[in-house]
Formats: C-alpha cells, sequence, structure tokens
C-alpha cells in the first residue's frame, strides 16, 4: 500500500502502460484520475477494473495535444478528487515510418502528442501542486528510445529525449516547491503502440533475443517502477531516470 491517500492522474490511461499504472497505483491505494482519447472501450475496461479494486476513479476525455485538455483533466481531477499528488505524463504514439520519406504530417502529429502534449499537462500539473504547496510527483513516460535511436522512429525518438529533458529541467524548477520530477524509460513493452511492427516474426525475435532477461516487457513492470518513483520510498529520488527494459540498452555483447 505504497500510494494510500494519493491522487494520481495518468494521461493516456485506456490502455498499455496506462492502463497498467492505473491499475497498480490504485492496488497501491491511490484515488486515480484518467485522461483518454477515442478509445471508450479501452477507457471502461480501465475503469472496470479499478472499480473491481474498489477505488476512486474520474475519467476525462481529452486529446493531450491541446494545451486546453491539459487545463480541463487538471481541474477536474483536482475538484472530484480534492487535489493532486502524483501526475504521469503517458500518452503517447509511434506510427512507425521510414525517415526518408516521412509526411510532415506525422512528424508534427508525433511532436505534437509526445512532446507538447506532455509539456501542456505536466506545466498544468505542476501550478495545481504549487497552488496546493504539499509538494507533489511529476512522472514521464520516457523510452530507452531517448538514448538509442530508431530507423523508423526519427519522429519519434526526439519526443522520448525530449520528455526525459522536460524531467530534468522541471526537476530544477520544482524543487523548492517539493515536487519531484523523474522519467521512466521502458525498453520494448508488447502493447497495442507496437503490435504491427512485432507482427514480423523474425523482428519480434530479433527484439527477444537481444533482451537478457529473455522476453519482451508487460505493461505491468513498467507500472511497479512508476509505483516506486511515486511514492515515499522515492523520497530523495529527483532529476532521474530509470530504465525498465530486460537489460536491452546494456547488451552490446
Ligand atoms: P498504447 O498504444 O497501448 O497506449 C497509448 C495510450 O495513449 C492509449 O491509451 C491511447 O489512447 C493514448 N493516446 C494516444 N494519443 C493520445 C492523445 N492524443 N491524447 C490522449 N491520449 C492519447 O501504447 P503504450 O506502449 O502503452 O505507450 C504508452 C507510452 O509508453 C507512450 O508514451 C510510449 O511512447 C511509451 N513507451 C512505450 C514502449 C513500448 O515498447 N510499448 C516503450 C517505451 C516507451
Ligand atoms: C519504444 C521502443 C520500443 C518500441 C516502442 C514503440 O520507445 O522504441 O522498441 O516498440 O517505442
Amino acid at each position: 500500500m505504497l500510494l494510500e491517500g494519493k491522487n494520481v492522474l495518468i494521461t493516456g490511461a485506456s490502455r498499455g502502460i496506462g492502463r497498467a499504472t492505473a491499475i497498480e497505483c490504485a492496488r497501491h491505494g491511490a484515488a486515480v484520475a484518467l485522461n483518454w482519447f477515442k478509445d471508450r472501450e479501452g477507457m471502461e475496461e480501465t475503469l472496470a477494473e479499478i472499480a473491481r479494486l474498489g477505488r476512486r476513479a474520474v475519467e476525462v476525455e481529452g486529446d493531450v495535444a491541446c494545451p486546453e485538455s491539459a487545463e480541463r483533466f487538471v481541474s477536474a481531477a483536482a475538484a472530484a478528487l480534492g487535489g493532486v499528488d502524483v501526475f504521469v505524463s503517458n500518452a503517447g504514439i509511434c506510427p512507425f515510418h521510414a525517415f526518408l520519406d516521412t509526411p510532415i504530417e506525422v512528424f508534427e502529429r508525433t511532436m505534437a502528442v509526445n512532446l507538447h502534449g506532455a509539456y501542456y499537462m505536466t506545466q498544468t500539473a505542476a501550478r495545481q501542486m504549487r497552488l496546493q504547496g504539499t509538494g507533489g510527483v511529476l512522472i514521464a513516460i520516457s523510452s530507452i528510445s531517448a538514448l538509442v535511436g530508431g530507423g523508423m522512429q526519427a519522429h519519434y525518438t526526439p519526443t522520448k529525449a525530449g520528455v526525459h529533458s522536460l524531467m530534468q529541467s522541471c526537476a530544477i524548477a520544482l524543487g523548492p516547491y517539493g515536487i519531484r520530477c523523474n522519467s521512466v524509460m521502458p525498453g520494448t513493452i508488447a502493447t497495442d503502440i507496437n503490435r504491427e511492427d512485432l507482427a514480423d516474426p523474425a523482428k519480434r525475435a530479433y527484439m527477444e533475443k537481444r533482451i537478457p532477461l529473455g522476453r519482451l516487457g508487460e505493461p505491468r513492470d513498467v507500472a511497479g517502477c512508476v509505483v516506486f518513483l511515486a511514492s515515499d520510498l522515492a523520497r530523495y529520488v529527483t532529476g532521474a531516470s530509470v530504465l525498465v527494459d530486460g537489460g536491452l540498452f546494456v547488451n552490446l555483447q
């Protein structure tokens, strides 16, 4: 019960890592506020799981790429739950595409959702925490891709490096308010974001072979790390990043 009495906000919580994070936080006693976009069915499933755990959940639809979504989400969550203690910026897309002919719309949308969206949401949550005056925790779901490249991800990897950098700067800007800021860097986690990419058996086998722990990640592998960073166990951890990748990053030879 690491998050008893805490209110945790999560973007992109209708499936994948966002959903697993919502469930794990609820399992640890948190009340949750969930942002979702265009995936009502997924959101209903997440809500049903939280209800089974007997925890409070509020949901707010909104595209994180729109700055107004941040204000609507954070104010609705604060009003319904009575405050914001932890904010997890998770919503993201990765439309795999070869670099040389990536359409400008694909680049701009990926930046808008993954980086601009994270910025608007994080800033709005931080303002609410400063107003409350009791500190807080910001966590960005960055990626191993903040540190290494991908030939089909040149529009994506800079956004993941960007949110990691955002947490580093926020750690400095918000330390005086008692707000800790960290990023989590998942490796390759089997979710809808890479279902098509990993449908190629050769690609999947290649990725699995590179992971010392011998398997792709599951969303709950990432969620456990988020709970730790959100909890008081991590009370002196800020400006840090944690790889959750089964050892993929260090596996040179
Ligand atoms: P996913 O596709 O299963 O989930 C993404 C979630 O974000 C969904 O709920 C989706 O509805 C939501 N979303 C998408 N666009 C949105 C928008 N504009 N506004 C609000 N919500 C939106 O993928 P996932 O693997 O769970 O990805 C979650 C995060 O984890 C992403 O930021 C991704 O970059 C990061 N990540 C994933 C992996 C991986 O291997 N799966 C690895 C590293 C980092
Ligand atoms: C991650 C990493 C994974 C990929 C997902 C979509 O950041 O690059 O390998 O499957 O993104």
